[in-house]
């Protein structure tokens, strides 16, 4: 296939729109001054995805709303890019203010180090994506058919090559950036340039950008944190002698399936080679290149780079990266990762200050009774001059806090009902669950509303069993798409249908192996029947060190998936 494609009658309906579009400005600004609709036209609903803006209803409310024949309840959704996760203070405190202004008071801090904003009506878009701008923030390749948020554990003062990994991620992530003008132009300018000059060309892109979303991660041994190998890129930090010397590569991870299509599944990425520091952005555009060139671009199920690392077998895709680069890749060098998820509470960073690893329940910050933990946050940027950085776990990181200051911050949280971590079970500090219902067009069923109470349930057999302190990665969605990569996860819950999950087990806790189908479509109950027995005999069984994921699959409960392909299902 030729380079930067032209659409053909088998192309998908997305590739004429992005063709169509002028890179991306399509009839957006129309549609934004159509007052008669809370909606925009269908076709700009895909093309706003790139400029991070998703069109939703409030599902809760549309059944009545249909009886009444009104119009869905249309709002949306504003992801908030920040590379490797590091935001300010003073950031922080303007995205609290739009989520009060403009969304629905709360701010959800996403699996992949983004804020959103959800339930923005139409009229407010275009001044909200201008002050998240002015808060040197911005929303273009949030979401869309390029690359997304590039992700890096948050903590640049863990080490020097943090600091270092941190900056490359960055790199990546300005590399890629698309180039057109159309994002400038609808929503800080309000005003399009005439089409005859519109000279722009997306160098790395095209007009027809990527064939489907396109993600990286950069983990930094033993820390999984970002869930590398969920990725379809992904950088893995090779250190020696104390020195970052450069990344193994990893090339095919992605998540998302369909429910009884076989021809889909979750996968995890394949160690591609090995590139130094100073060749990481050109590695990633070449990854990104051939993915140009060879994704599907007919069938948008099929679209994804693990598809195309898949069909074109590892060998293939390496020699056509080369093809884009004046170098060869080496050989991957070892590492060693031991956990997935956030370690919380205070850590000392190497510049003398302090960073807090707060555990924020599936990334959602809110007021809710007692519990005030938007109002604490808030009090705290506004004294706190160092970072509010996000994990990609829906965490935050407090940075750079002077050891002076410690008391206080504790002071506050306390203050505001938010509790040291360290006061909940193990289960739940490795618990997250995407958004689904009620803002997601796609949830089957629920779960950041679900997976709470159901972890608290779980907690009571926890006790009995002993294993409080345990760590055990749980994670929950509420489709097979899979946000909270729930395929990774030591127990897994997939939404079926309302109140009906089908339940994974035996990932592994550092994110090296998938998790397989236990059971399926399962309620509340007989998810609680289910763990129960498998709990006890993991406390009594279990051999020294042995992980849950490790242990259901030495007791035979699942099979280990060693090749998504023919394994996941299978
Ligand atoms: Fe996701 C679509 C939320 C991380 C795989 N995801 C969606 C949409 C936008 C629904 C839609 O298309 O209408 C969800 C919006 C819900 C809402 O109301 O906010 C949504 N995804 C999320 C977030 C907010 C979940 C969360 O609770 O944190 C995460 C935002 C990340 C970010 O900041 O960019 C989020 N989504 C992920 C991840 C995890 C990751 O990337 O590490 C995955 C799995 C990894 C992967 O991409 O393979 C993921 N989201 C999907 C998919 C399935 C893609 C596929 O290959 O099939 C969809 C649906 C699609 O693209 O067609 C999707
Ligand atoms: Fe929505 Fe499904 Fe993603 Fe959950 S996994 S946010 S239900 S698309």
């Amino acid at each position: 296939m030729s380079s930067l494609a032209e659409p053909t009658d088998n192309f998908s309906k997305n590739e004429s729109i992005k063709t169509d579009s002028h890179f991306l400005r399509g009839t957006i600004l129309e549609g934004l001054a159509d007052q008669t609709t809370g909606a925009i036209s269908e076709a700009d609903t895909q093309l706003t995805k790139f400029h991070g803006i998703y069109q939703q209803d409030d599902r809760d409310i549309r059944a009545e709303r249909r009886k009444k024949k009104l119009e869905k309840a249309y709002s949306f959704m504003i992801r908030v890019r920040v590379p490797g996760g590091v935001s300010t203070a003073q950031q922080w405190l303007e995205m609290d203010r739009m989520a009060d202004m403009f969304a629905n008071g709360t701010l959800k801090l996403t699996t992949r180090q983004a804020y959103q904003l959800h339930g923005v009506l139409k009229g407010n878009l275009q001044r909200t994506i201008k002050e998240i701008n002015e808060a040197l923030l911005d929303t273009i390749a949030a979401c869309g058919d390029v690359n997304r948020n590039v992700m890096c554990n948050p903590n640049p003062y863990q080490s020097a090559v943090h600091a270092e990994a941190l900056k490359v991620a960055q790199a990546i992530s300005d590399h890629l950036t698309p180039r057109t003008g159309a994002y400038k132009e609808i929503w800080i300018d309000g005003k399009l340039i005439d089409e005859g000059q519109i000279e722009e060309e997306e160098p790395i892109y095209g007009k027809t950008y990527l064939p489907r979303k396109f993600k990286i991660a950069m983990a930094i041994p033993p820390s999984n944190d970002v869930d590398v190998f969920a990725h379809c890129l992904g950088f893995i930090a090779i250190v020696e002698a104390g020195k970052l010397v450069g990344f193994n590569v990893t090339v095919g991870g992605g998540m998302g399936m369909t429910h009884g299509n076989i021809k889909t599944y979750p996968r995890l990425a394949d160690l591609l080679g090995f590139c130094t520091v100073d060749q990481a952005v050109s590695v990633a555009e070449a990854v990104v290149k051939v993915q140009r060139d060879h994704g599907e671009r007919a069938d948008r199920k099929h679209a994804r780079l693990k598809y195309t690392v898949e069909d074109l077998g590892l060998d293939k895709f390496r020699d056509l990266v080369h093809e884009h680069l004046d170098f060869n890749l080496g050989a991957p060098r070892p590492f060693e990762f031991q956990h997935l998820g956030d370690r919380y509470g205070w850590s000392e960073g190497i510049n003398g200050k302090w960073n807090l690893n707060l555990f924020i329940q599936n990334g959602r910050v809110l007021d809710s009774g007692d519990f005030k933990l938007k109002t604490a946050l808030r009090e705290i940027a506004k004294e706190h001059s160092g970072d509010f950085r996000l994990s990609a776990n829906q965490n935050l990181l407090l940075g750079n806090v002077e050891e002076s200051h410690k008391a206080r911050i504790d002071e506050v949280l306390r203050a505001h009902g938010v509790f040291d971590p360290h006061t909940f079970s193990g289960l739940r500090l490795n618990s997250m669950a995407c958004v689904a219902l009620p803002t997601c067009g796609l949830a089957l069923s629920e779960s950041e509303r679900f997976l709470p109470g159901l972890v608290t349930r779980l907690e009571g057999s926890l006790d009995v069993a002993g294993l409080r302190e345990d760590e055990i990665v749980i994670r929950m969605t509420g489709c097979p798409n899979g946000c909270a990569r729930p395929y990774m996860a030591e127990i897994g819950f997939v939404g079926k249908a309302p109140g009906k999950y089908n339940l994974y087990l035996g990932g592994a806790f550092d994110g090296t192996r998938l998790n397989k189908l236990y059971l399926e479509n399962q309620t509340e109950d007989e998810i609680f029947a289910a763990l129960d027995p498998i709990f006890r005999g993991y406390a009594q069984e279990r051999e020294t060190g042995e992980r849950f994921g490790d242990y259901v699959i030495r007791v035979g409960l699942v099979k280990p998936v060693k090749v998504a392909k023919t394994d996941f299902h299978g």
